[in-house]
């Protein structure tokens, strides 16, 4: 197996087990005359026939014990009768049903819409993968965030900016004439998870998307994934009226720069009728926006929310942003420009925020935007490539690092405030919702660049339709569904997974560290990075080793970026002994000698755990290692090479790392531990030759 089929791999159940799952699947009932319903009843017929053995017949309506009957109340009168109470499920859930139907026992997949059958029958196989019990079904489920969208970081010219797996998705070249089979791979794998959008364009932006050429080519992609749900967005460059319109200036309250987009936005929507809208990053990290006319942020949305709302089309604007003048502390630009915005936006703009102030960062707090924009809708942006986390080779399940995010307090409504619902929309009562994960995928064979980098697109996918699930439950379905249901495997692999975040922030920037990685290409060790154009883009600006100790001072005495958060996080992370340690450094700087909670000092602390995180890579090698049995040949052997190159790695990061910071610290290692391998020249003069993903 080379990982194409991702977790739709539908393998023979094993015989013990067949006969009892097939007589959960005789028969596949009901009329699938919509496109939406002719791919769910094909998925079900692909899925059950790789797994019992035989495919079910097809029937219009339930003529045999143990039919699945699926459809609408519109597509199936059989459905209409039951009486499902569908209201409940809204315009994308569904209902998975256990009761009879014309005398007969039948297992029902319905919902109001042909999406959420398509949903529920993703669902159903899901049951099948992963040997749950299909007796008495009464499942009804609805997604909790409203846009639960994709952003690829594609260029037209087939690179992908923080990619590392391979070209893009997108042959742009061969487009609109031919349609990649892999596209509709890629929606069935989208659908399969609830994700409903997919923005096909670098935040990055080229004019020349949005094009006529290049819209026949989006409208192909769009004509692709529509009958699976997926509603195509694009990213607007802000200056696209001077680069295509040919107009001198693109400032927002200019009206010829108005009627500019609306005309274009019109054009869009005759390609693409269900165009999603648009996806911007202005003014930050150079790239064109309002704020070049001396406009904000609210003025540069708005006006493209007003060319998009006849359409019914919405604006994600990025909350990403930093200015050409340095400020005193990057992490705060994002509060100080947009927090005096809320309530500026039109109904039709959605704010999209990082998970963190930085950069998608091992480990950030939570941004402390969320809670703060009461008014504005504001949506979740996590990176799924893992930009910052070993690129495709290392093994880094990111569940944990979400929830961890989701499940923070910001406060701003007393105890319970979570991240979570400040982006399902409840604190606030938004009525736009999102999450928006960087895509992973690209044109390898086992779309992630590895097997279990999959597990991250999974997981973006599944928490984005519940943000309430936990990591565990998301590791073991996928495990399940991608390797095997034997519980010598799924056991060790969810453990594995559960602690390689953790063993990541532990050998690269341990205690609330952060930004301390190669120059440009963002791979490896880096903390001695320093000069160039900015000091935010270097790693001794974060990290501020000296002769006293280590760390950023957000509090009160240093930038005072604690005061952007509710009064209770910001006594908590404020004061060095309530605030957890794995933000220690994130917000204090701290004295080499200071005594952790484990009652060692600093310096010793920060050995003892970038030392464990190569511990903990050793561990996965070595549980990795006992599963030669029960994996196919050609995917265990790549998941152990990689865990092998990533064992070096941390060892690298853990070598470099200490090498560097004690010549601040001058202290010797605790006792035991070892020295690193090499001198600091050694590492400083190590080039990384080659990184995938850096343009
Ligand atoms: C950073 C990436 C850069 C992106 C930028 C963004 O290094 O390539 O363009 O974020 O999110 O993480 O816009």
């Amino acid at each position: 197996e080379d990982g194409y089929d991702l977790w739709l791999r539908y393998k023979p159940i094993e015989s013990a087990a067949q006969r009892q799952s097939r007589s959960f699947a005789t028969q596949i009932a009901g009329q699938t005359e919509t496109p939406t319903l002719r791919a769910a009843a094909a998925e079900l017929s692909r899925g059950l026939a790789g797994m019992l053995g035989t495919a079910p017949t097809v029937s219009g309506s339930v003529t045999s014990d143990g039919a699945v009957l699926l459809g609408t109340p519109t597509s199936s009168s059989e459905i209409a009768a039951l009486k499902l109470g569908l209201d409940r499920v809204g315009d994308e859930g569904y209902v998975l049903r256990s009761t009879t139907v014309n005398g007969r026992r039948a297992t029902v997949v319905a919902a109001r819409s042909d999406v959420g059958v398509l949903y529920g029958a993703f669902h159903l196989l899901r049951l099948f993968q992963t040997r749950a019990s299909l007796d008495n079904l009464d499942v009804v489920e609805s997604p909790r965030v409203q846009f639960r969208i994709l952003n690829h970081w594609d260029n037209l010219d087939g690179t992908v900016e923080r990619g590392y797996s391979g070209a893009s998705l997108w042959d742009w070249h061969k487009l609109p004439d031919y349609l990649d089979p892999r596209y509709t791979d890629y929606a069935r794998a989208n659908a399969s998870l609830g994700i409903n959008a997919t923005v096909l364009t670098n935040v990055n932006a080229n004019a020349t998307a949005l094009t006529a050429p290049y819209l026949d080519k989006a409208a192909a992609l769009a004509g692709v994934l529509r009958p699976y749900g997926i509603r195509v967005f694009l990213t607007a460059r802000f200056s696209a009226p001077i680069e295509i319109g040919g107009l001198k200036t693109a400032d927002p309250l200019d009206p010829a720069v108005a009627a500019w987009w609306k005309t274009k936005v019109a054009e869009i929507y005759r390609h693409i009728p269900d165009f999603g809208g648009f996806l911007v990053k202005a003014n930050s990290e150079g790239q064109p926006g309002p704020q070049d006319y001396g406009r904000s942020h609210a003025d540069g949305a708005n006006m493209l929310a007003d060319a998009l709302a006849p359409h019914r089309g919405v604006v994600m604007w990025r909350a990403f942003v930093y200015s050409h003048e340095e400020p005193d502390d990057r992490a705060k630009q994002a509060y100080s420009e947009f927090v005096p915005l809320d309530g500026k936006f039109r109904d039709n703009v959605l704010l999209q925020v990082k998970n963190g102030a930085i950069d998608f960062q091992p480990r950030e707090p939570f941004h402390p935007l969320f809670g703060a924009m009461p008014k504005t809708p504001l949506m979740m942006e996590f990176q799924i490539t893992k930009e910052y986390l070993g690129f495709a080779t290392h093994l880094v399940y990111l569940a944990p690092m979400y929830r961890e995010t989701l499940d923070a307090d910001t406060w701003r409504k007393g105890k319970g405030s979570t991240v979570e619902k400040v982006v399902d929309g409840s604190l606030h009562g938004y009525r736009r919702t999102g999450i928006a994960g960087v895509a992973n995928i690209g044109a390898d064979r086992n779309w992630s660049g590895s097997h279990f980098d999959q597990a991250n697109w999974y997981a973006f996918g599944r928490l984005a339709w519940n943000p309430s699930l936990s990591s565990e439950a998301i590791a073991e379905e996928w495990t399940r569904m991608t390797f095997s249901n034997e519980p010598a495997v799924v056991e060790p692999v969810v453990q594995m997974m559960l602690r390689s975040r953790e063993a990541a922030v532990d050998y690269m920037t341990p205690l609330g560290l952060h930004h301390l990685m190669g120059r440009g290409h963002h791979y490896g060790p880096g903390p001695w990075v320093e000069g160039g154009p900015r000091a935010d883009w270097t790693s001794v600006y974060y990290h501020r080793a000296d002769a006293r100790g280590i760390g950023f001072d957000r509090t009160a005495t240093g930038s005072n970026a604690i005061a952007q958060y509710a009064p209770e996080v910001a006594a908590e992370f404020g004061d060095l002994k309530r605030c957890p340690e794995k933000f220690l450094l994130w917000f204090h700087h701290v004295p080499w000698d200071y005594r952790v909670q484990s009652r060692r000092t600093l310096w010793d602390e920060l050995v003892v755990t970038y030392t464990r995180g190569v511990q903990s890579v050793g561990d996965m090698r070595k549980t990795w290692s006992t599963l030669t049995p029960y994996v196919d040949s050609g995917r265990h052997a790549q998941v152990a090479a990689f865990l092998t190159i990533q064992e070096k790695e941390a060892q690298w990061w853990r070598d470099a790392s200490i090498a560097y910071f004690k010549t601040f610290s001058k202290r010797p290692l605790p006792k035991g531990f070892a020295e690193p391998a090499h001198s600091l020249d050694y590492y400083k003069a190590l080039e990384f030759p080659h990184a995938p993903g850096h343009h």
